[in-house]
């Protein structure tokens, strides 16, 4: 073998395991993960936020041309948001602000993601993926709040508030 041939295969070889390397540090070091695909429950239609207890909320949230159904929700600082994510219509993406939540949001499935909000503020959140003439119209916002100014009436009715609507978490069992 050729002593640049040797080289070559040397480099490319080192980039490899490089690139393993990156991928194991992120997945162990950082936690940084892929969404879920979940396919084994029927996508919703409508959105919602679901609270299972004080710091715990459930937004099963529908991509449509060219809207977030719901577009804004409110959460107490330090919750836990389980995401459920899918599209009424054609393939969009959901990308929320100052987080690694990247989702891709396809007809007939849902994608899964946990977040965890520790700072308060407005987190905006939009499509990625191009969906057509109004895609850039996309867009909503979590306003994580403060123990003292959040007020869960604010956030929609008893029904979602208590969690008797059908949560996703429910059905499938105790995964997490
Ligand atoms: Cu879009």
């Amino acid at each position: 073998m050729d002593r640049a041939e040797k080289q070559a295969l040397a480099w490319s070889v080192g980039v490899l395991v490089l690139f393993m390397a990156a991928i194991v540090a992120a997945i162990s070091g950082w936690g940084i993960t892929v969404p879920d695909c979940i396919t084994d429950v029927e996508p919703f239609e409508e959105g919602q936020l679901i609270q299972h207890d004080n710091l715990h909320y459930e937004l099963q949230i529908v991509a449509h041309m060219w809207y977030f159904n719901p577009a804004q929700i409110e959460l107490p600082v330090g919750a836990t948001l389980d995401i459920y994510l899918t599209s009424a219509d054609v393939v969009h993406g959901l990308h929320i602000d100052n987080t690694d939540i990247n989702m891709m949001a396809i007809p007939g499935q849902i994608s899964y993601l946990r977040v965890k909000f520790d700072e308060p503020g407005t987190y905006h959140f939009l499509c990625h993926e191009y969906c057509g003439i109004a895609h850039h119209m996309m867009a909503g916002s979590i306003v994580v709040k403060s123990p003292e100014e959040f007020q869960p009436e604010d956030m929609g009715t008893d029904e979602a508030l208590n969690g008797s609507a059908g949560d996703i978490e429910g059905e499938m069992g105790d995964e997490s």
